[in-house]
């Protein structure tokens, strides 16, 4: 697929001038390595971790899974990988994602080009050369014509202002950073924080400890995962069928197989709901969400959904004060991350296990030998700060980006992210953000739109050579009418009636707006294909001379 380039001259004597700099081994990092080798272009992923596998590396916290199926949830770039890879698990385990992950790098012979252990701390653009001068925390500079900044949209942990962390003398993890070697959870322990990652560990804490404090500031709505091994001939069936799987999953709304039932909740009578409700419960994970299409846009139709839900989570919890606190108030139901879980609110039953509302009785402090609340002080061996991310843009804003004329990213997002189509940002030329703010990312397959930014953005380089070009950067106008978009359609749904890190409320002073593009990844993937098409009309193209046309390597 070699064709000719604009590309970096092969100057063995400068091993770290590159074509392209991609940031992070993660799903999108690994697959834009593979693509722009395909390209002929000189690239190097730069990865901060001991290992390839981004969130799904740090994230080995027990009980961590994927809770999109993993037939879904996996590369549809390589229809041999498809029938060599075969999945155990409906949600299949950290453990077997990252080993997913490591298959893929050995299998397409990835490592050569990935540089672990070296964490980008600087980016800065120079107009001059038209080359991107990246710096690490061990001081190596590379340069680079392109950066494929995929460093996730779930990666920077947050670490929330506790204070007393400093002080305790027992052991602190976050779920984010979960360390390699085992963590001795027999004690007494305390998780902060009920999220996804909390709802996945607590119920396995609880088994493993002798005693849990959760401590829960808001209540989440949780769907059961109804995970499972996968039966031998059902795995031969979707072998059998995966290219027809790949496609279909192209044209659907969350990129996934999960279909939309077009009926309104109302409609119906309160029979049909419940039934409709009960039929998509029984499936597992996100199904209930799609029970009927205005569940996420209409107050009266979510609250039927909500109380649901809340009904499910009474039936689960003995006690009705307990369960009380664990039934989600005051936003709508699946407007906040849909937590998807096994086992975790029958863990409350339990006589180990004791849950804290923090809205109720507010941690104070972490003091040497535990965490004291306004009312009671819980003396643990081991605290887990399940709380989640700095989402979106934790990432890039820890990294000293400079586009055109020194213009920082965090200057530039100091009011909310602006990226047009969630992929490129003005003044900004030649960078490109997988999953990024704006795009579908977070609110759909992020796998599956992973794979489409780096699908597209490759074509775009492709194109770009073919072209005589080296420079691509967005318009202001188009960034900005995208953003409207963004904002527009965010706003014809309950999305941003929750506090929520999508709205980047989660993090104390960030900007509130909604961060992701809710219109579906087919009507995403057709705009930003027809942008392609008809030759990138609201970008600034052009050649900026100083790189040579040199051919493919
Ligand atoms: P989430 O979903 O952001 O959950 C974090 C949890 O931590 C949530 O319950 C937060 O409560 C809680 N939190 C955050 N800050 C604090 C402070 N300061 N005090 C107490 N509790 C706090 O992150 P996860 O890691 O669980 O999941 C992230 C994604 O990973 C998930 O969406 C999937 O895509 C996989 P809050 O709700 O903010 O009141």
């Amino acid at each position: 697929m070699s064709s000719a380039h604009p590309i970096t001259e092969n100057d063995a004597s400068k091993p770290n001038q590159l074509d392209v700099v991609i940031i992070g081994a993660g799903f999108s990092g690994l697959l834009a390595l593979y693509e722009m080798r395909q390209l002929g272009l000189r690239a190097r992923v730069l990865e901060a971790g001991t290992g390839v596998g981004g969130v799904w590396f740090w994230n080995r916290y027990p009980g961590a899974r994927c809770d999109v199926e993993s037939v879904d949830y996996s590369f549809a770039t390589w229809p041999e990988l498809d029938q060599e890879w075969t999945w155990s698990e409906r949600f299949s385990t950290q453990p077997e994602i990252e080993k997913y992950l490591n298959f893929v790098a050995d299998k397409y012979d990835l490592r050569p080009d990935i540089q672990l252990e070296t964490k980008v701390t600087s980016a800065h653009f120079d107009e001059a050369e038209n080359r991107w001068a990246v710096g690490t925390e061990a001081g190596e500079a590379f340069s680079a014509t392109y950066v494929i900044a995929a460093t996730g949209m779930l990666s920077e942990p947050n670490w929330p202002d506790i204070k007393g962390r400093d002080v305790f003398k027992g052991r602190i993890e976050h779920t984010a950073r979960w360390p390699k070697d085992p963590v001795d959870l027999s004690g007494d322990v305390a998780v902060i924080g009920a999220g996804s990652s909390g709802i996945q560990a607590i119920p396995i804490i609880a088994e493993l400890a002798r005693s849990l404090v959760v401590f829960q500031r808001t209540p989440n709505y949780a769907v059961p995962a109804d995970n499972a091994l996968i039966p031998d001939d059902v795995m031969r069936e979707i072998k059998a069928s995966y290219p027809k799987r790949r496609q279909a999953v192209r044209d659907t709304y969350f990129g996934n197989m999960m279909d939309v039932n077009e009926q309104s909740a109302l409609e119906v009578s309160e029979e049909e709901r419940e039934q409709a409700f009960l039929a998509r419960w029984n499936e597992g994970s996100f199904n209930v969400l799609l029970s009927f299409r205005d569940l996420l846009f209409d107050p009266e139709a979510n609250k039927t959904f909500a109380d649901f839900l809340e009904r499910k989570i009474r039936e689960k919890v003995k006690d009705p004060q307990i369960a009380d606190e664990l039934v989600p108030r005051g936003y709508p139901a699946g407007a906040k991350r849909m937590c998807v879980d096994s086992g975790y609110f029958e863990t409350f039953n339990r006589d180990n296990v004791t849950l804290v509302s923090m809205t109720k009785e507010p941690i104070v402090e972490i003091t040497e030998t535990g965490i004291r609340t306004d009312g009671r002080e819980f003396e643990v061996d081991t605290i887990v700060f399940a709380t989640g991310f700095d989402a979106f843009t934790g990432a890039l804003s820890r990294i000293d980006i400079r586009g055109r004329d020194g213009l920082t990213l965090n200057e530039k997002w100091k009011d909310g992210p602006s990226a047009y189509l969630g992929l490129t940002v003005s003044g900004f030329p030649n960078l490109f953000i997988p999953t990024g703010p704006g795009s579908p990312s977070l609110l759909s397959n992020v796998v599956h739109s992973a794979e489409q930014h780096v699908h597209w953005l490759t074509e775009c380089i492709r194109y770009l050579g073919e072209n005589g070009y080296n420079y691509i950067e967005p318009s202001q106008e188009a960034e900005d009418e995208w953003m409207a978009l963004v904002d527009e359609i965010a706003n014809a749904t309950l999305y941003t009636k929750a506090h929520s890190y999508y709205m980047g409320e989660n993090i104390p002073g960030k900007p509130r707006m909604f961060m992701a593009y809710l219109g579906g990844v087919k009507p995403y993937r057709e705009h930003t294909e027809g942008i392609a098409e008809q030759g990138y009309p609201t970008f600034t193209l052009r050649s900026a001379g100083e790189t040579e046309l040199v051919g493919s390597r």
